[in-house]
């Protein structure tokens, strides 16, 4: 299919790229993926081009300045990521759009950067790369605390979008995976530690303050499509502080979005449809963690889906999601 959309789509600067390069490991992709990240020009427009993305929404990768425990640092690094950004989209308004960064230390500080991207340089939404870490590695800030609803209070106010995305747990935290770390990041931990963040935002009475919110989840959903039902059913029994004043599922439906982005698996997305619906579902690759080609190549075969829900998954949702100028 032409004329795809796809808006997990990562690059870096210099003082973001080095908290990737743990999940490299030993895989020995480094170079190539380092290249790849840094690059805003023809060699991901021509992967595009080969692979029918015409659009791309562009976000700094993770965890980027989430774990930037200095707060004047990371908005430093964040100003510099979301103007080089901005000047990718103005060089090539047809291809890209833009994400902003923002150093969630504080909250009225991330409202006025986001606020500055939207406003002032176009941006689409936000990408944030799940809790903040400040001033001491150990010091993690989830966002559905009620510091945090002047900062939604701004997100809702804009009405832009907010894409969560995931990162590693702190090592403190770590201890259950003890002696398999290749089980903490994307194959399974980021899944865990999003979709944690995700489901604290939906019970914490943030969605009846602000109705209008809209959170987009990657990876067809953190695997929370699969747990939906267990979770309200299982909460019969034992719902202690939680916030909401409807059952959870009712908020996930309603405020969650979803990608496909590293997903490209029938099985998940089947689910994922019937939970969600196909208004709710987006085409995403995870450009560079992800090559374009599997995303696409997936995608563009997949039989769960008719021609017509194609063209909307991959195309037309985002373009009313984002209210984005295309046809
Ligand atoms: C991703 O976006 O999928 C990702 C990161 C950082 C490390 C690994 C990874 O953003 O898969
Ligand atoms: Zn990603």
């Amino acid at each position: 299919m032409k004329g795809k959309i796809a808006f997990e789509e990562h690059c870096a600067i210099a003082e973001t790229l080095e908290s990737t390069r743990a999940f490299a490991g030993d895989s020995g992709i480094w170079e190539d993926f380092t290249r790849q990240i840094l690059d805003l020009g023809s060699e991901r427009l021509e992967g595009m081009d080969r692979t029918g993305i015409e659009f791309a929404i562009l976000s700094l990768n993770a965890p980027g300045v989430q774990g930037i425990l200095n707060a004047d640092e990371a908005l430093a690094a964040a100003r510099k990521g979301n103007d080089w950004m901005a000047e990718a989209v103005a060089k090539h308004p047809n291809r890209y759009a833009a994400f902003a960064t923002l150093p969630m230390h504080d909250p009225d500080i991330a409202s006025a950067e986001l606020t500055r991207c939207v406003k002032e340089l176009g941006f689409k939404g936000a990408m944030v790369n799940g809790f903040q870490q400040k001033d001491d590695p150990e010091n993690t800030i989830y966002y559905d605390i009620p510091e945090y609803r002047s900062f939604w209070a701004t997100v809702s106010e804009l009405d832009v979008p907010f894409y969560l995305h995931p990162r590693m747990q702190i090592q403190s935290q770590a201890r259950i995976y003890d002696g398999h770390p290749w089980l903490m990041s994307a194959p399974w931990g980021f899944a865990v530690e999003t979709s944690i963040h995700s489901l604290r935002l939906c019970g914490s009475g943030l969605f009846d303050e602000f109705p209008n919110l809209k959170i987009c989840i990657g990876h067809l959903g953190e695997n929370i499509p699969f747990g939906l039902w267990r979770i309200d059913a299982r909460m019969r029994w034992s719902r202690r502080a939680y916030r909401g004043q409807r059952p959870l599922g009712d908020y996930f439906r309603d405020h969650f979005h979803i990608t496909t982005s590293g997903n490209f698996n029938d099985p998940a997305f089947k689910c994922t449809l019937d939970v969600l619906g196909k208004d709710k579902v987006y085409f995403c690759a995870d450009y560079p963690f992800e090559h374009m080609k599997d995303a696409t190549d997936w995608y563009d075969a997949t039989t769960t889906i008719t021609e017509q829900e194609k063209l909307q998954i991959g195309r037309t949702n985002a373009i009313n999601l984002f209210n984005l100028d295309l046809k």
